[in-house]
């Protein structure tokens, strides 16, 4: 495609999908100030985009430094995504600090102490391409790297467990059934190779070569290796108790920060993601609530999207992204803002937004 084609055809994305954010913010004029190496590095990043029209973002980062080299275009998407006017400056702040503000929803409703929770970061090792631009050799040189991080962890007593590799002739390799097993168990990640999103932006190339997944002895820490970002840790609980399961994420980083070369961050945007959506804490915290009187019992999430936007909440199927509510209107709740917000604050916007969906299908 010609860049007049790319150009024309973005314009028709424009007026057909207004929610494609590349589509919406891009730039003809700074598209053509750019000299022919940058412009073919910016198609790749925003080819996910171009085909795949109903893209929410429509871009994922191909290198850390991507974010800073290509402002002009990826800024405005970003700050319209999160919601961050022109005017505001973009500083990501942290905040682990999880014994200060109790936010245990069992204490709210017994039956809340069955909730299941889960909060993951992604985090990216800086001295490597983000996954579109790796290349088979280096999606198996990180998983590697991360392998041999995680026998340090399956030592410590705190932790234990196993790691489980699917590239093929690897020591840790799972065959497919055991794959398939941590998949239904919402423990292993499905095949990338199915997401068309991700196949076109290069992330899910080589498969399943460098990925796999670390799981702790309580299975209450994991780590996938090799999905869209390099590695995707988290904590899961059932209970209600938010400080407990953010206090084991914190504790589960920590390790791992100590035991990998350091993470790719911006001063402006924290952590670095490879898609502008997990920017800033790279942080998604969620729970599974059964709402069927929200839902119309699982049939219909629109009045239950309404309420939850209006608490800074997103709601999805229980199955993950794209998936539809499951029986008796079990959803997944979570808080949208992950760039200039902490990660305390986003367990107490979870933890407030779920206690007042509750009200709401209990009033
Ligand atoms: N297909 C991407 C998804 C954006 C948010 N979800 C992620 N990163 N898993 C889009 O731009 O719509």
């Amino acid at each position: 495609m010609t860049p007049d084609q790319m150009i024309a055809r973005i314009w028709t994305i424009r007026k057909a999908n207004p929610g494609n954010l590349m589509a919406r913010h891009f730039d003809e004029d700074y598209f053509r100030s750019l000299d022919e190496p940058a412009r073919q590095r910016l198609e790749r990043i925003i080819k996910t985009g171009i085909e795949n029209p109903d893209s929410q973002m429509g871009a994922y980062a191909m290198n850390p430094d991507d974010y800073d080299r290509f402002a002009p275009m990826l800024d405005p998407m970003i700050r319209d995504f999160h919601g961050i006017s022109a005017e505001t400056e973009i500083a990501q702040k942290h905040d682990w600090d999880t014994g200060a503000s109790p936010c245990d929803l069992g204490a709210i409703d017994a039956r809340l102490k069955e909730v299941s929770m889960r909060v993951r970061v992604a985090r990216n090792v800086g001295s490597f391409p983000l996954p579109g631009a790796m290349n088979k050799e280096q999606r198996v040189a990180l998983e590697k790297l991360a392998a041999q991080a995680f026998a340090r962890l399956i030592e410590d007593p705190a932790f234990g467990g196993s790691y489980f590799s699917i590239t093929p002739g690897t020591a840790n390799e799972i065959d497919a059934a055991e794959y398939d097993r941590r998949v239904k168990a919402h423990q292993m990640f499905k095949d990338m190779s199915t997401d068309r999103y991700l196949n076109v932006a290069g992330i899910s190339a080589d498969w399943p070569h460098g990925r796999g997944m670390y799981v702790s002895g309580a299975e209450d820490f994991l780590v996938w290796v090799g999905e869209e970002d390099h590695l995707r840790i988290m904590a899961m609980q059932h209970g209600g108790n938010l400080n407990v399961l953010f206090e084991r994420l914190r504790i589960g980083l920590e390790c791992l920060q100590d035991l990998l070369p350091a993470f790719a961050t911006s001063p402006r945007y924290g952590n670095v993601t490879s898609c502008p959506t997990n920017l800033g804490a790279g942080m998604r915290a969620s729970l599974h609530m059964r709402l069927p009187g929200l839902t119309s019992n699982g049939r219909d999430l629109t009045r239950l999207k309404r309420e939850a936007k209006t608490l800074g909440l997103a709601v999805r199927g229980a199955g993950g992204e794209h998936s539809d509510a499951g029986e008796g209107g079990l959803v997944d709740i979570s808080p949208s803002a992950r760039l200039g917000v902490t990660e305390m604050e986003i367990m107490r916007r979870l933890y407030d937004g779920a206690a007042a969906l509750w009200a709401m299908e209990n009033a």
